[in-house]
């Protein structure tokens, strides 16, 4: 069949909306008639090569839908039913998922970024085979993908909405609740408010954090961070935010670090700005090449403790439907981190946005 996907042709170029070829899905594999996808700043990273893949690479990796087609021997899902997508794929039986630690599992050799008999569903006009984003490649108005990539939602979730439970709030609210384990009181410094930081300041509202200090350089997206709960805003273009966090907190530091960038310069600052005893939490995926540089000595002398966080340290089956719950029950907000909406032949200008600050979350639309 045919489809209309956004592919990276080359890097640090708009990206292409083509139009595919979609293969029939095989075995344990599914048809997803896409309803809406994210865009995170991952997207951009294949990009900008800050993750590396070598094109042509379609992206996206924040998404749902409805089941379309099944392939030989799907037992999780039916035709019809609703859909989050996992940027994991998870096997279920080695050790890794055996251990609760399902976002790193490593039960699969197919190569990243295809199906996991190691070959391709998306071809162009050429015949070219497409890579597929963390084998979803949700910036597509269909896609066939593992079925170990699925995450079935209640029908009553609008899919628009659960859509943000794919990525940037199982990711940020994960890092607070389930990789440091934030406690109630706790002080909590979040460096970058972008769609995921958002998140993090939700997860720390959640877990009852006492003061929550909002680091960004772009004060629109502080403002954001305000109506999360925030409780204080530091703009670190006009001031140093580890000299900031020590004045704000009378001298003594905060209990937790998020930093949601990917930079060696904010995660050192988170670093920095954590208490003795205190831990930093790196969420932002750097580029593979870079090297952070931490003094050592305060990792024992001060026990200070740099740890990172994948996909909110979560399970995407067990942690989705209860993200989901949680917003039906008033606790999380989802309609507000959605700023503006696109079709999906807007996507450079939707990337162009997010780098301004001027989305909280913009999520592409599918009218098909
Ligand atoms: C990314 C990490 C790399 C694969 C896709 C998702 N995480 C969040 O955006
Ligand atoms: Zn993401």
């Amino acid at each position: 069949m045919r489809t209309r996907t956004a592919v990276v042709y080359e890097h640090n170029k708009p990206v292409i909306v083509d139009d595919l070829e979609l293969d029939e899905p095989k075995a344990n594999e599914v048809l997803i008639r896409m309803a809406a996808t994210g865009v995170c700043h991952s997207d951009l990273s294949i990009v900008n090569g800050t993750i590396y893949y070598d094109p042509p690479i379609a992206i996206g990796h924040e998404g749902a839908g409805v089941i379309e087609q099944v392939g030989e021997g799907v037992s999780y899902v039916n035709p019809g039913d609703n859909v989050v997508l996992s940027f994991v794929t998870f096997c279920g039986n080695c050790r890794m998922c055996q251990n609760n630690l399902v976002r790193l599992c490593e039960g699969f050799r197919a190569p990243r970024a295809h199906l996991l008999d190691g070959t391709c569903r998306l071809h162009n006009k050429s015949g070219q085979p497409i890579l597929q984003m963390a084998r979803i490649a949700t910036m597509s108005e269909y896609t066939v993908v593992p079925e170990q990539s699925l995450v079935k939602i209640d029908a009553h979730y609008p899919l628009e909405k659960a859509v943000l439970v794919g990525c940037g709030v199982t990711t940020g609210v994960g890092a607070v609740l389930n990789t440091a384990k934030v406690e109630a009181g706790s002080s909590v410094a979040v460096i970058g408010t972008g769609g995921v930081g958002l998140n993090v300041i939700q997860g720390a509202v959640l877990a009852s954090a006492e003061r929550i200090i909002a680091i960004d350089l772009i004060e629109n997206k502080l403002d954001f961070a305000k109506s999360f709960g925030a409780t204080d805003l530091v703009n670190a273009s006009t001031c140093d935010p580890v000299e900031a966090v020590l004045e704000l907190t009378d001298g003594k530091y905060v209990d937790y670090a998020f930093e949601v960038i990917g930079y060696p310069k904010t995660i050192e600052q988170a670093y920095a700005m954590i208490r003795p005893g205190g831990t930093a939490v790196v969420i932002g995926a750097c580029n593979q090449d870079v090297h952070i540089s931490i003094p050592a000595q305060s990792i024992v002398m001060k026990e200070k403790r740099l740890i990172g966080s994948f996909y909110g340290s979560s399970s995407p089956r067990a942690a989705m439907p209860k993200l989901l719950k949680l917003y039906e029950n008033g606790k999380l907000k989802l309609d507000e981190l959605i700023t503006q909406t696109y079709r999906l032949e807007q996507i450079n200008d939707a990337f162009a946005d997010m780098e301004s600050g001027k989305n909280a979350r913009g999520v592409i639309l599918y009218d098909n």
